[in-house]
């Protein structure tokens, strides 16, 4: 006790170091496994599901695939991506509103052995607490669905900053939504500099070639080096 005449303790600190020992771990297995993991974020409904669809059909034919599905209850997701053939396995977090490297690790643990070379997290929709914590993926892509708004990255800015790529989903409606791509872009780009930014349509499949192609291309290179395998 201090002269405050209570205690102060920083749980916060120690939640992260906790999940930062389980997110190393998470590293360690991906990487003795030889598999990709993806940590997909978004708000709900903004194409998670959809455009995960489009991504199995793309990289099926190239690498085993694997999906974690995360919600606090339902399991619709997992059931529409099974249908797409990926070995899927489905995680409840309860009142948890975002997946941690624990409940991934836990997760990787359920899936088939060998484990899949390319494993995508569905996190739970939410722009706040999944960008707060490290699951040990070997990329955080988040979607922006233009209904949602090009000023989107000045309310949540966390998600913006600490994702690699960014996907900007249903842009078959642009024109009803009045969005202007390159606003957004300025605003992103004033979080995060190097951010990979991808237009595309889950419903129509515009865009999706180029993305996926840059994907694969990503995955390859990461699990060349997993492999011990040099260029
Ligand atoms: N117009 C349009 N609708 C989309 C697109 N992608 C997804 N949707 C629709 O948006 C809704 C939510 O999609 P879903 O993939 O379930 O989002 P999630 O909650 O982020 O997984 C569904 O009705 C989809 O059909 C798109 O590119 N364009
Ligand atoms: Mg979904």
């Amino acid at each position: 006790m201090d002269n405050k005449g209570f205690d102060l303790i920083e749980v916060r600190a120690g939640i992260e170091a906790e999940n930062g020992r389980y997110a190393l771990l998470v590293r360690e297995l991906l990487e003795r496994e030889g598999a990709f993991l993806i940590n997909l974020m978004a708000s709900p409904g903004a194409g998670k599901t959809s455009v995960l669809c489009r991504v199995i059909d793309a990289l099926k034919g190239r690498f085993s695939v694997g999906v974690m599905e995360a919600d606090m209850d339902a399991d619709v997701d997992a059931r529409t991506v099974r249908e797409h053939g990926a070995d899927v396995v489905q995680l409840h977090t309860g009142t948890s509103c975002h997946m941690d490297a624990k409940m991934t690790l836990e997760g990787l643990g359920a899936l088939k052995r060998p484990l899949p070379e390319v494993i995508v997290l569905e996190n739970v929709g939410n722009l706040v607490c999944p960008a707060e914590f490290d699951v040990g993926a070997d990329m955080r892509l988040m979607i922006l669905s233009v209904p949602e708004g090009d000023d989107k990255p000045l309310k949540y800015p966390l998600m913006f900053t600490v994702s690699d790529w960014m996907l900007i989903n249903k842009i078959d409606t642009a024109a009803i939504f009045d969005f202007d791509f390159e606003r957004c872009e300025r605003n992103v780009r004033t979080l995060n500099p190097d951010i990979g930014i991808f237009p595309v349509s889950a419903k129509t499949g515009e865009g999706f070639a180029g993305f996926t192609e840059r994907l694969a291309e990503r995955i390859e290179e990461t699990l060349r080096k997993r492999r011990g395998e040099t260029r």
